[in-house]
């Protein structure tokens, strides 16, 4: 069900505890990590505690979360000093989704070309 933690999400295991992760920010919804490949010098992931499996489906269903997620990747780029940064929501497979609990990237720290790969 919407919302629910998944048993077999990765993320709903970083949200619980029971997988470790270097986390930046938490808030009562929402997490903020390190991404374990980074692709940037700052690359952290932003996600809603709560499972959604896309960002599509998360603005649907809980539209307020959906503004807390955005709201926390502010939030990062402020604590990284960041002057510029991309937020991105990969989102379906053929956009390079791979984890399908949403989350927002927040990339910075290097120049970003455009448009992405
Ligand atoms: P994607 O947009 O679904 O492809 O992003 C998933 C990200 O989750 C990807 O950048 C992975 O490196 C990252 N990640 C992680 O940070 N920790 C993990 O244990 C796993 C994936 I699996």
């Amino acid at each position: 069900m919407a919302g629910e933690p998944q048993d077999d999400c990765l993320f709903c295991k970083i949200v619980a505890g029971t997988i470790p992760a270097t986390i930046v920010r938490e808030t009562e919804t929402t997490v903020a990590f390190r991404d374990i490949n980074p692709q940037a010098p700052t690359h952290v992931l932003v996600i809603p505690k709560a499972h959604h499996e896309d960002a599509a489906a998360l603005a649907a269903a809980a539209p307020g979360l959906a503004a807390d997620v955005l709201r926390e990747t502010q939030a990062v780029a402020d604590e990284e000093k960041l002057e510029s940064y991309r937020i991105v929501f990969n989102t379906g497979s053929g956009a390079g989704q791979t984890v399908w609990h949403a989350h927002a990237h927040v990339l910075g720290g290097r120049g970003l070309e455009w448009p992405p790969g």
